[in-house]
């Protein structure tokens, strides 16, 4: 290797030819279409809380049916939809609706407090709120400036007519519309599909421009090929408590599940005795966690009671997953293997362990895989920005069409994530074995992370200062055994201020969603700053350590 020249690592894998011209949902179906070899009769979600089923026909038709009557409703090509429901069909059912449209899906965590909704409703400029019966308290205010909100009904029975005296649409009107009336929709590779929220490497959370061409060569990264990376076949049934609003399950999981003709088991969310109850009924072959979860199947004395022996993979990402606890977990599973992915929101899927490829490679426990093929990976060091060989920790950056397109309405943000030859800084700290297996040994960038939820100190920041006795503030991550990492905020009070510990938390803690609910609050005089302005969290960290 010259040095003159970057470091590149890349896949064992072969490039393969990605059919990223396509729009989401004619790849997602390919199968199904002209001499595709997919039978539309097998089962593609099964829904946990009921036991319903339905098959590949039943999504696609279900798919066209909400597309029409998004369009009824006045939803076009380039507008943006709020998905704000919990794990469902019903959320598998929109995105793809909203997709095969032409339009774009923001997706929300359904426990968002009311001002967490507003804030990204109106950021993302969203036309249409889809959401369940119980959330629509929170969403009053939106629906009088206008927004549309269409409604399942909370019992899940959503083919029976509810009234709509509340103004909203109920969701039943859109699986009831004539799918014949909507000419298809002409869509670009570079049109956005879907727009998550995350803070990526600095500042507050932004909306994640992904293209249908990003997450369709996302997908087939991991699940196309002769040999393809993550070997997802028809034969699987893929549990999903992962919440599907986040990239993780709806790109690794859900479209991935979906183009390789799986079934999906969808959960609403985790609940330990439940899912082992739903692996041993449905015979489920792949259990996708993240770390926390991996916890408690190691902690649970109750594993034994459950036959697990149906699952062949384990795959954890979102976090870092500890050596121990991956080897600890291994005992649970008698016929599975076990392996990491690493990604972001902004770049797709960065890496994937060869564990899951048909033709697996050996790898080392600790280790959160490979660079996905068809993409370009290099470590660089963080002061020169010169790009290191094997063995050396630095920032991880890739390259590749699974890029997202940029932040919305963020150029600035979006040039200090992507440079400009096409690199993706990840803010992630990291090196490259002799086997191209990747090791994150520590996170460069502000984001806290809470069992794999992203929490931006600049948001509960911004939330600080804006209490008239708060002069200035700062939070950063404090270790847990159990979340990973808490944030904590450190405190500059006003003059002759008596604001309390407690104080602090009730005014900041109301006002976000439980993750990110500030943990422990500290009184300084004034928070550490460069002469940028930048806060010196280094510092605060190592303030931390010594408390
Ligand atoms: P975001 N090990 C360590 N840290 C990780 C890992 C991992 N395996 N995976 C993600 N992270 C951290 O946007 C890392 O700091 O997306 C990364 O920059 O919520 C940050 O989480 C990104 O957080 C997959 C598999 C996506 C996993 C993902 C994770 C998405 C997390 C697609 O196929």
């Amino acid at each position: 290797e010259e040095p003159s020249h970057d470091f590149i690592f890349r896949s064992k894998l072969p490039d393969i030819f990605i059919p990223n011209h396509l729009p989401l949902t004619d790849y997602v179906f390919q199968r199904f279409s002209g001499d595709g070899d997919g039978d539309s009769s097998t089962t593609c979600i099964i829904d946990g809380a009921t036991g319903r089923i339905l098959t590949y026909a039943d999504v696609q038709i279900n798919m066209r049916r909400i597309a029409t009557g998004i369009h009824r409703l006045g939803i076009r090509h380039g507008d943006v939809v709020m998905l704000l429901l919990p794990n469902s069909p019903e959320f598998a059912l929109s995105f793809l609706a909203v997709a095969y449209l032409g339009a774009v899906s923001t997706t929300a965590n359904p426990f968002y407090t009311q001002p967490e909704i507003a804030k990204q409703a109106k950021a993302s400029a969203a036309k249409m709120i889809i959401t369940k019966k119980c959330l629509v308290d929170k969403l009053t205010n939106l629906k009088n400036d206008g927004v549309l909100i269409v409604c399942l009904d909370d019992d899940g029975d959503n083919g029976v007519v509810s009234s709509s005296d509340d103004g909203c649409v109920s969701f039943t009107e859109l699986t009831q519309a004539d799918e014949t009336e909507l000419l298809k929709p002409k869509i670009s590779p570079e049109d956005t599909v879907a727009m998550p929220y995350s803070s990526g490497t600095t500042g507050l959370p932004k909306g994640v421009m992904i293209t249908h061409k990003g997450l369709v060569t996302s997908i087939a990264q991991k699940v196309d090929g002769e040999n393809p990376n993550l070997n997802f076949t028809a034969n699987d049934v893929i549990l999903c408590f992962l919440p599907m609003f986040h990239i993780y399950a709806l790109d690794a999981l859900m479209l991935s599940a979906m183009r390789t003709g799986a079934a999906l088991l969808i959960v609403p969310r985790f609940e330990l005795n439940l899912v082992m109850e739903l692996i041993q009924r449905y015979k489920v072959t792949v259990v996708p966690v993240a770390p926390p979860v991996v916890l408690a199947f190691i902690k649970s004395p109750e594993t034994e009671r459950y036959d697990l022996s149906s699952v062949r993979i384990m795959l954890s990402g979102a976090a870092t997953l500890k050596k121990e606890l991956e080897d600890a977990v291994r005992l649970k599973f008698p016929n599975a293997i076990f392996g990491q992915g690493y990604g972001m929101t902004e770049s797709g899927t960065v890496a994937k362990s060869l564990a899951f490829a048909k033709n697996p490679f050996k790898t080392k426990s600790g280790a959160c895989g490979t660079v996905i093929r068809n993409a370009e990976m290099k470590v660089v060091d963080t002061e020169t920005g010169i790009s290191l060989p094997r063995n050396k920790s630095g920032e991880i950056c890739v390259r590749g069409h699974q890029l997202m397109k940029g932040y919305l309405n963020d150029p600035e943000a979006t040039a200090r994530t992507i440079d400009k030859d096409g690199w993706l800084h990840t803010g992630d700290i990291g090196f490259v074995d002799d086997d191209d297996e990747i090791f994150i040994v520590d996170r460069l960038k502000e984001l806290i992370k809470f069992k794999g939820y992203q929490v931006a100190p600049a948001e509960l920041e911004a939330l600080l200062i804006s209490h008239p006795s708060i002069d200035d503030a700062a939070v950063v991550a404090m270790k847990d055994e159990v979340a990973d990492e808490v944030p904590v905020a450190f405190v500059a009070r006003s003059q002759g201020s008596q604001l309390t510990e407690d104080d602090v938390k009730s005014y900041v803690n109301k006002q976000v969603v439980h993750y990110k609910r500030i943990k422990m609050v500290f009184f300084i005089e004034v928070i550490p700053k460069a002469v940028s302005g930048k806060i010196l969290r280094k510092d605060l960290r190592a303030k931390l350590e010594t408390m």
